[in-house]
């Protein structure tokens, strides 16, 4: 199996997460030419997202799709709780990432010049990030990870967002993301004490300095 990835892409840390978690027999690729556009790749993800699963000749689509079958495919440390309860409160999170929660931040990435920003989105999306990331404060467990003792997809799919809050809307003079938000403080402290989490991170950190220093 092969995971087209880009080690910057949120969604693509998302599935290493899990991967590394479960220590899963997948390999990591990069998208042919680093290109989620070219031709050679929308032959394997039409949709041209990164990331996508080649699963020995089928391919999958959609980061979170794709986690719930490597949960699926190799269960062990389970991801998912085992009540039919807990499975949906994980699953509430990972649909409030991908449809609440990131959308407003994705869309301050193409505002990071100061010379083309408009000010207009900028001060819309903060609000957004900012009513959005109050309202993940009030669901997230009140230790340990986001839905409790257990680390989750609900982890894997906030890590790679909230490693972009924090790093980066500091540079639309927003205030920093932890201040005043004690339970997202101290599971971004927690959750980085996970291995496959620490790896994950080392690599966005790394991604994301060598993006800085070739737009430098
Ligand atoms: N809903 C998709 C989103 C994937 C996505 O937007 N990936 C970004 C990279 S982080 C991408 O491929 N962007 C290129 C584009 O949207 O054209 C998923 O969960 O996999």
């Amino acid at each position: 199996m092969k995971l087209y990835n880009m080690n910057l892409s949120n969604f693509a840390t998302k599935c290493r997460i899990a991967i590394y978690d479960k220590s899963a027999p997948i390999e990591i690729v990069p998208v042919p030419n680093n290109d989620s556009k070219s031709p050679e790749y929308l032959k394997i993800n039409p949709l041209g997202k990164v990331p996508a699963l080649d699963a020995d000749g089928v391919m999958i689509a959609e980061s979170e799709v794709i986690n719930e079958y490597i949960e699926d495919k190799f269960p062990s440390p389970p991801l998912l709780p085992k009540s039919p309860e807990g499975r949906a409160q994980v699953r509430a999170f990972t649909r409030f990432h991908d449809l609440y929660l990131e959308p407003p931040l994705r869309a301050l990435f193409g505002q990071m010049n100061p010379k083309t920003r408009d000010d207009k989105i900028v001060n819309e999306k903060l609000s957004d990030v900012n009513n959005r990331l109050d309202q993940l404060e009030k669901m997230l467990a009140t230790s340990g990870f986001a839905w409790g003792a257990d680390f989750t997809l609900a982890d894997c799919a906030l890590v790679p967002t909230i490693f972009f809050a924090v790093n980066l809307l500091g540079m639309f003079g927003a205030k920093p993301p932890l201040e005043g938000r004690p339970k997202l403080g101290a599971w971004w402290a927690h959750v980085q004490t996970r291995p496959s989490v620490k790896k994950a991170i080392g690599e966005m950190t790394e991604a994301l300095a060598a993006l800085n220093r070739a737009t430098r």
